[in-house]
């Protein structure tokens, strides 16, 4: 018989980090599972599209080092603000991939100092289990396995990094297009309504699919939103089908 998924006040009552905790209490407060992700070069950009979409999800997820005109006090404060008025987390994508000294460096220092306002960043688990240890004021969304089209993440690979999320106390849940227990947070980029991929890799899923067929926690859509007509309107159709697949899955 199928695994059950299982709801997010189940999945609340089960989480032990503050920050996993939190983006499930902002799910079922918003009725939303839908994270943003904002791959737009340009401060101006960044925050108009962070209003817009604001009320709508649950996390921003960020490529700060695409943004050209990064400054602190000028890009992250006022992120930080929209965060606190829309009620969302930001989630730095920065794929750590190094070992835990160079991590560290990287997550608080450099010019983007992501551990003073990051509250999830997504990490690979390739250096194994310790070289998680160095991110201690965020939440951890480990990638197990990736969207684009021949990904070197293989079933091998996939189940020994699940060993790590499983045990590591910095890790919130996980980045793939699998299936995970039912007890890990996933997250599950490459999410499209209306494309089925581009022309470097990228490959699309349906909301109603990941959630049918993966038991998703958290969907990521970037461009079908930020490069939409109208940001706003799309944001409430993602946001609308995610949250209805969600609840059919159940
Ligand atoms: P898109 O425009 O919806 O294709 O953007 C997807 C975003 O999710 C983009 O920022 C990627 O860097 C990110 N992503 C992904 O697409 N696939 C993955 O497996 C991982 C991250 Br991990």
């Amino acid at each position: 018989k199928e695994e059950k998924r299982l709801s997010y006040e189940q999945k609340l009552e089960n989480c032990e980090h503050s920050v996993g905790k939190k983006i499930l209490e902002i799910a079922i407060a918003k009725q939303s599972n839908l994270i943003a992700s904002a791959d737009v070069t340009t401060t101006k950009e960044l925050l108009e599209f962070a209003e817009q979409v604001g009320p709508h999800i649950v996390a921003l997820k960020t490529h700060i080092d695409i943004i050209s005109d990064f400054d602190s006090d000028k890009t992250i404060l006022p992120l930080k603000d929209l965060a606190t008025k829309h009620n969302f987390l930001l989630m730095e994508d920065r794929k750590f991939g190094d070992i835990g000294n160079t991590q560290e460096l990287q997550y608080r220092g450099g010019m983007y100092k992501i551990s003073h306002w990051a509250d999830l960043v997504t990490s690979h688990v390739i250096a194994g289990y310790q070289s998680i240890d160095c991110f201690m004021n965020s939440g951890v969304i480990a990638i197990l396995s990736m969207s684009s089209k021949g990904a070197l993440t293989d079933q091998n690979y996939r189940a020994e990094a699940l060993k790590i999320v499983e045990t590591h106390p910095n890790i919130i849940g996980c980045v793939a297009q699998n299936k995970v227990p039912a007890n890990v947070l996933l997250f599950t980029p490459g999410v499209n309504i209306s494309s089925k991929g581009d022309d470097k890799g990228q490959q699309y899923n349906t909301p109603e699919h990941v959630f049918k067929n993966l038991h998703t926690d958290f969907v990521i859509v970037g461009r079908g939103i930020y490069k939409a007509e109208n940001v706003e309107k799309s944001a409430k159709l993602y946001k609308l089908e995610s949250w209805n697949a969600y609840l059919k899955s159940l």
